[in-house]
């Protein structure tokens, strides 16, 4: 079954500033369409909402409190900040300033001081309908949790905004509220005892390794773009293994621009036998088609038929699987780079 965040469009972003000119923005409301339009006629069972979009479930115990009430009211503080004006003029809220390691970690009072506490980089603006976005996506992934409980089939869980970027106490890259965390949370909650979480966006899943770091319930594993050379650049290096409880459970492999399917075949395999030695009741998978050869962000080659082949390879681990929507920007392609990794999964051909 496919589930899918009608809410989507309610987030928008106007842009992204290169230095020079604000550019359309990447993460974008037809990234959804592509897809959906693409898996009409996929054997994978009904595309349906969520029974209730505004169940964000076990968010509680995957944020902090304080930056759940940030994203629902943020917007409405930038909104009093700039009294008399219309959402049109006010325009997106977007911090300017963010603390260095060294500065002091108190959250100002006024909301565009907030925004850089919360918040760690500029392309994740707040909008009027970001927080029933938000709701909506985290809802579509907690569904699909419950279903995968209830038939043990894979799921699909079209979810925009993305989430792996989104930490316990911090959010950006152009996710809120963790929607792959959530699912993985939702699994355990409805009595599941071990969860592996597999991020194979392009860029490493820095919020979804913060949210497990010290936990052994939840292995996390991620294949991406080296950070010494590609965002999210402060966290995905290889000897990120975790700590305390969670020491071992954190897999990061960081690997350079230009790797093809032949060069990401061998890290997969790694991710997935430790996958497999970590015993999980199941798999969440977040899955990013910024790998992609063409896409505008990401800078590995995979091509659109290689997409298939991650997807098989993944599902011959044989385990219950939740897929979930992170990144991927070629528009043109991307409906298909995702059916081509579901029908692998399914062994469509
Ligand atoms: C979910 C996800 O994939 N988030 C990625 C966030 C990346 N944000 C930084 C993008 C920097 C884009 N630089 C544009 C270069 C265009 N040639
Ligand atoms: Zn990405």
């Amino acid at each position: 079954m496919i589930f899918f965040n009608p809410a989507h469009h309610l987030q928008h972003s106007r842009g992204e500033y290169n230095g020079r000119e604000i550019l359309s923005a990447f993460e974008c409301p037809a990234r959804f369409e592509a897809i959906v339009t693409a898996l009409e006629n996929l054997n994978f069972g009904p595309i349906m909402p969520p029974d209730d979009p505004w169940n964000i479930g076990p968010a509680h115990k995957i944020h902090d409190p304080k930056l759940i009430d940030f994203l629902q009211t943020g917007y409405d503080r930038w909104r009093e900040l700039h009294d008399g004006m219309t959402d049109d003029q006010i325009g997106d809220a977007v911090p300017g300033t963010m603390p260095a390691a060294t500065m002091q970690r108190r959250e100002p009072t006024r909301v565009d001081g907030a925004l850089g506490y919360w918040c760690y980089d500029a392309c994740t603006p707040l909008q009027p309908g970001t927080w029933q976005a938000v709701c909506g996506s985290a809802a579509t992934a907690i569904f699909a949790a419950n279903q995968l409980i209830k038939n043990k089939e894979t799921v699909f869980s079209l979810c925009r905004p993305p989430g792996h970027h989104a930490g316990r106490t911090y959010y950006g890259g152009f996710c809120f509220l963790n929607n792959a965390a959530l699912a993985v949370q939702q699994l355990l909650d409805q009595g599941m005892h071990r969860v592996a979480l597999l991020d194979v966006d392009y860029h490493h899943g820095n919020g979804s390794q913060d949210i497990f770091w010290n936990r052994d319930d939840v292995l996390f594993a991620s294949i991406h773009g080296d950070p010494a050379l590609d965002y999210p650049y402060f966290a995905g290096f290889a000897d990120e293994t975790g700590t305390g409880a969670g020491l071992g459970s954190n897999l990061n492999i960081p690997l350079p621009f230009g790797i093809t399917w032949a060069d990401y075949q061998s890290p997969l395999k790694k991710a997935l036998e430790t996958v497999q030695r970590f015993k999980p009741d199941a798999l969440v998978i977040s899955f990013g088609a910024d790998t992609y050869a063409h896409d505008p962000i990401g800078k590995f080659s995979l091509e659109t038929h290689d997409f298939w082949a991650m997807g098989r390879m993944i599902a011959e681990i044989d385990l219950p699987m939740l897929v979930v929507m992170e990144g991927g920007y070629a528009i043109n392609a991307l409906g298909q780079n995702v059916r081509r990794f579901l029908e692998g999964i399914k062994n469509i051909s």
